[in-house]
């Protein structure tokens, strides 16, 4: 049975979304990326009134499979866990499924946020040329500001962010991956939130020589370097 999962698509075929790519690297740890089980479908901004017509809401990921359709990253994870017992485990097991649950909510909350304002003006460009008003206006409305007044100070927004990942550059001096002797969906929350801005803008946000950055380039050569397997940021 085929499993779909629709996706955010960028400018010649960039993958923008850090909520797809967390399900992206979940479908390669469950060994169904890159297999007849899995179709992927890239779905445009401009593609939304499918995309609320298939799940009755707006944002991607979105998967179906097995009679259902399921979004928001976090349900499809959860979808993926239960629906493939057998494969390696996202969460392993209900306390590490609880831990990573507040991870999730911690990443989404407090990390994007800290990472937003560094990318959120160069961003337009990763995105298709038919998308950028849409994705300008309706970010405008939401921080009420135009994006290059909410991007100014960068580097304020990078020494903010150095405090806010502080917690996370002494876990992964401690072990190598952020849910300890091996990869699982922690470490996806986590990288997906760091691939947006390395994907989505021209700032560096790891230093040379730390444990997060030497954990980035980790999560990036997994499953046969997926984290490149699409196009980084335009240059002029
Ligand atoms: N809570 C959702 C958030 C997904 C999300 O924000 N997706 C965005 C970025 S790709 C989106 O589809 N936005 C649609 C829009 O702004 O119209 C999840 O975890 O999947």
């Amino acid at each position: 049975m085929t499993l779909v999962f629709h996706e955010r698509v960028g400018h010649e075929g960039r993958r923008p979304s850090p909520f797809s790519w967390r399900i992206r690297y979940a479908l390669a740890h469950k060994g169904l990326l890159d297999t007849p089980a899995v179709e992927v479908r890239p779905t445009r901004f401009a593609d939304r009134p499918a995309i609320e017509a298939l799940s009755g809401q707006r944002f991607v990921p979105v998967i179906e499979h097995a009679g259902r359709v399921v979004h928001d990253s976090w349900a499809i994870a959860c979808h993926l866990e239960d629906a493939f017992p057998d494969r390696p485990s996202l969460f392993g097991g209900t306390v590490g499924r609880g831990l990573t649950r507040q991870l999730n909510l911690w990443c989404d909350g407090v990390l994007m946020a800290a990472v937003r304002p560094i990318l959120v003006a160069d961003f337009p460009a990763v995105l298709e040329p038919g998308d950028r008003a849409y994705y300008r206006s309706s970010r405008e409305a939401m921080f009420g500001c135009t994006l290059e007044h909410y991007a100014a100070d960068r580097p304020a927004h990078l020494a903010r962010l150095r405090d806010v990942v502080a917690p996370l550059e002494a876990l992964l001096a401690e072990q190598p991956w952020v849910a300890g002797a091996a990869p699982a969906y922690a470490d996806h929350v986590v990288f997906s939130v760091f691939q947006y801005a390395r994907l989505g803008c021209t700032a560096e946000l790891l230093a040379p020589g730390t444990a997060l950055a030497a954990w980035r380039a980790r999560m990036i050569a997994l499953h046969d370097g997926l984290g490149d397997r699409f196009p980084g940021y335009p240059t002029p």
